[in-house]
């Protein structure tokens, strides 16, 4: 979505202005496994770079809460990973989650290419069963979100957007790099991106939890990936209108996959308006997305599909659904557009425990 296109769709999808307010990974489980221990242990020691040191082991987080996880066992972790652009540093996943997520995935995926121009990988489900829902707790306690306004001016009237779900964005563009200490450096050259490389946002790496889960989809599907979008729907008010993933600093046939825990949620797929497929010869689709599952968005999918996840009342939206999606993106204008929508300038939140709803995060 550009920054041009989601105004629009938003637009379209909420009128009054406001969202308110055949085979396919044929991989037998050892040799995933395997597989994904080999890459995840180099790959992981460069990635936690912005980790301090492993200290003592600590009962509570930095931030003094510790993650009850769905098996009954608190988390106790004794690293985090940490940057100067995170309002708080982000524990790495329990041994517990992350031993069984070296065998994701958990099961074989599902090619859907049976309508015009639709290439969909569906794994049902992606993560492991005995982790989904402690993977999905830990996130949704662990990361920092953001409720994003924005406005948008169509002639001389400028309208105020309100997104309406969670938002939180990792990663850097193909031109650039993190370096070992965590600031983002030239990809080719290894200087600092200053000047007319220099970034209007400040780009933030992938804390290790989520970038173990893109390391192993990367190993997964053979795709490669610099970009984690996360977000969180609090309720069946919460949703995503419809939109594809078509910009220009995605390449043109992208590939995005797309990661769904917490409660089902229906995902809408239908063809875009084009004179070279007439309306009959496709079918509007709907996937309930369950907690573990992963789709992989692929070939001419994003230029000729649309997708959303609508608002629904009742059922078991409320009790909170978080997607991440794990995308290349490969200009620094992309980059821009993915921080102004998915953090933008307001306030952080973070999951209250005790209130079970996010709340508005103040530094101590
Ligand atoms: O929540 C989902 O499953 C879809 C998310 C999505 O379409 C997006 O972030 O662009």
């Amino acid at each position: 979505m550009n920054i041009t296109s989601r105004s629009r769709e938003e637009i379209r999808a909420s009128p009054p202005l406001i969202e308110s307010s055949s085979t396919v990974q044929h991989r037998d489980r050892l040799s995933v496994a395997k597989g994904v221990n080999n890459i995840s242990s180099s790959s992981l020691t460069s990635l936690s770079f912005f980790s301090p040191p492993p200290t003592k082991k600590s009962r509570v987080h930095e931030n003094g809460d510790s993650t009850q996880l769905a098996n009954g066992k608190s988390t106790s972790p004794t690293e985090t990973s940490k940057h100067p652009t995170y309002p708080f540093a982000v524990p790495h996943l329990p041994p517990e989650i992350s031993d069984v997520l070296n065998f994701a995935p958990a099961d074989e995926g599902r090619i859907i290419n049976d309508q015009p121009d639709l290439d969909l990988l569906y794994f049902q489900p992606y993560i492991p069963k005995d982790i989904e829902k402690s993977l999905f707790e830990f996130l949704r306690s662990e990361l920092f979100f953001y409720r994003v306004k924005y406005n948008i001016k169509r002639g001389p009237v400028e309208t105020q957007i309100n997104t309406p779900r969670y938002t939180t964005v990792f990663g850097v563009d193909e031109t650039s790099r993190f370096d070992e200490n965590g600031e983002v450096v030239d990809a080719t050259t290894g200087r600092p991106a200053v000047g007319k490389d220099a970034y209007m946002c400040k780009p933030r790496p992938l804390p290790q939890c989520l970038s173990m889960l893109k390391t192993l989809t990367e190993n997964a599907t053979g795709c490669s990936f610099n970009f984690a979008l996360v977000n969180y729907y609090a309720s069946g008010n919460d949703s995503i209108s419809y939109h594809s993933d078509d910009e220009r600093f995605l390449g043109s046939l992208p590939a995005i996959a797309s990661f769904s825990l917490g409660a089902k949620r229906d995902f809408l797929l239908r063809h875009k308006k084009t004179p070279a497929v007439h309306p009959s010869e496709s079918k509007p689709m709907k996937l309930p997305l369950a907690s573990g599952d992963m789709i992989l968005m692929r070939g001419r999918t994003q230029s000729c599909w649309e997708h959303s996840i609508p608002k629904r009342k009742g059922g078991e939206a409320d009790k909170g659904r978080i997607n991440i999606t794990f995308r290349r993106n490969m200009t620094k204008a992309g980059t821009a557009n993915y921080y102004r929508y998915n953090v933008g300038d307001g306030g952080v939140f973070k999951w209250d425990e005790r209130k079970r709803e996010m709340v508005q995060w103040e530094r101590s």
